[in-house]
């Protein structure tokens, strides 16, 4: 497949509501987006890269910066999405610019030849299970109020927010206005150490789903160690780079869960290796979600439809994060979402929407 240029496109985007995590607050989202043009298809992707390097080191501008300074250059002419990761493979990091490069690459190329995203993944569902992410709040009474209304919206999982000082609490309360039965799981953004081991074991009386990456990023051993030591099961995310990473994890007893974000990890196709290797170890996976647009969305939400994807995502419904989105809107039905069937990820940007939220466009000749 021959690449003509690629359009670098930055848009800014307000979220509904203050999303508040341990490592920060974003009020709005600020998208890195790529378009590749080709002879027969175009293809979209988002960089799911956050304006500040507080999830992991990558960030908006320094994902564009190596795009246009490293990996755009670094593409053969001629490529399809196998061989542009293969290209870009020799440049460490920015796995978040990278899978949007091949993802834009990839949905060309599954447009060009009229296959949805979805089945060239190995999706064997027409439609996802989805959780909802919820921020940390000023008060108890505020957190129930949000979540009975994801609640009521048909949700499936609820997952909380938690730092030190913002865990027990609001769990214990959760868990006793909304029963027993609601699946919810905790995510506390790496701001733990292993010294807050009992604190962490005093969340196993809720019987929680899981604790999403308790310690820190590069704590593969020591969530091992925790593992040890709390009976709620441990599920990685900002630690797991790569299948490599997921194998390292596996094998050191550090998870028994995966929250799988291809941007973090490089790409569908990394995510797809993972999910392989997940699978075959019998370790739970579910796709998580970083405030995507409809366009990251709908190929998450193709990812979340491979057998291996045994939990509910973050795959929430456009309106949880944006008022108006840049794709029509994936609703809830009945707590799922509807993977697109069309070519390659299945949904485009409606173009007035697209160009009333762009601040700037980049365009790269090739
Ligand atoms: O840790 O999963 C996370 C959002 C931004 C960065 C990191 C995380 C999140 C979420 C929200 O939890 C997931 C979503 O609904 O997109
Ligand atoms: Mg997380």
């Amino acid at each position: 497949m021959k690449i003509t240029g690629i359009e670098l496109r930055r848009i800014a985007l307000p979220l509904v509501a203050p999303f508040r995590t341990s490592f920060g607050t974003e009020t709005a989202r600020d998208v890195l987006l790529v378009r590749v043009v080709t002879p027969e298809a175009e293809g979209w992707g988002e960089c799911v890269a956050m304006n500040r390097p507080l999830y992991s080191p990558e960030y908006t501008d320094g994902a564009a910066e190596a795009m246009r300074r490293f990996l755009v250059p670094a593409l053969p002419a001629h490529a399809d999405a196998q061989a542009a990761g293969r290209a870009l493979a020799r440049f460490k990091g920015h796995r978040m610019a990278k899978a949007a490069l091949e993802t834009a690459i990839l949905d060309a190329q599954l447009r060009a030849r009229r296959e949805s995203l979805g089945s060239y993944l190995g999706a064997t569902r027409e439609r996802v299970p989805c959780g909802v992410s919820v921020g940390i709040m000023d008060s108890v009474p505020e957190l129930l109020d949000a979540v009975e209304g994801y609640v009521a919206e048909g949700y499936v999982r609820i997952k909380l927010k938690i730092e030190p000082g913002w865990d027990l609490e609001p769990v214990r309360a959760v868990r006793e206005r909304f029963g027993p039965d609601l699946l919810l799981q905790v995510d506390a953004n790496a701001a733990y150490t292993l010294a807050d081991a009992p604190r962490l074991a005093g969340l196993d009386a809720f019987g929680l789903l899981l604790i999403e990456q308790p310690l820190a990023n590069d704590d593969i051993v020591q969530h091992a160690a925790l593992a040890r030591r709390i009976s709620t099961p441990i599920c990685l995310d900002e630690s797991i780079e790569s299948a490599e990473h997921a194998a390292a994890a596996i094998t050191l007893g550090a998870c028994s869960i995966i929250n799988v974000k291809p941007g973090r990890i490089g790409g569908y196709l990394e995510a797809r290796r993972v999910h392989d290797l997940a699978r075959a170890h019998g370790v739970a996976l579910w796709c998580g979600g970083m405030l995507e647009t409809g366009v990251g969305r709908a190929a998450n939400v193709a990812l979340a439809a491979l057998p291996g994807f045994t939990l509910p995502g973050d795959t929430s419904a456009s309106r949880r994060y944006f008022a108006t989105d840049i794709t029509p809107p994936f609703e809830l039905r009945d707590g799922h979402l509807d993977v697109p069937a069309g070519p390659g990820i299945g949904v485009d940007p409606v173009p007035e929407i697209l160009d009333e939220v762009t601040t700037s466009t980049e365009w790269i000749t090739r």
